[in-house]
């Protein structure tokens, strides 16, 4: 039974990937020769309080928020493992100003209130710089 279901499961795929070559296929034989660059993705910037913290980024990256706002970031760091579960990665907000932050935890809130105009940089203590994000407060 189960190697019945395992075989419909690779037709499946086989399928679909052909279905992703052709479709490739199509996009880089434009006539002019160039390459279809695909879709692109916007650079992260946003004005809000409320903020997430997925496996190696945060949402938004760049923030911009008035003096005396108060953001929180909610951890959203958790996948399927495949076999029906999940798998939670662990992150932190870590300020590179020293400030308040967060532990490294896989779930989650973390808030700070900014009294103060300023740039704030903040990296994760985790994954390090790879994993950063700014605020803004003016
Ligand atoms: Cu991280």
């Amino acid at each position: 039974m189960s190697i019945g279901f395992e075989n419909k499961r690779i037709g499946t795929t086989s399928l679909f990937l052909l279905a992703a070559l052709f479709a490739c296929g199509g996009g880089s034989s434009s006539s002019n020769g160039v390459t279809d660059p695909g879709p692109v993705t916007p650079p992260v910037n946003s004005s809000t309080t409320s903020l997430t913290v997925t496996n190696n980024k945060y949402t938004p990256a760049h923030d911009s928020v008035a003096v005396g706002a108060t953001l929180t970031w909610t951890w959203n760091s958790c996948t399927g493992d495949g076999y029906g579960g999940s798998t939670c990665t662990s992150h932190s907000v870590k300020f590179d100003d020293g400030g308040a932050s967060s532990r490294i935890q896989s779930s989650g809130t973390f808030s700070r209130t900014f009294d103060a105009a300023g740039t704030y940089t903040y990296h994760c203590a985790v994954h390090g710089t790879a994993m950063s994000g700014t605020v803004i407060v003016k």
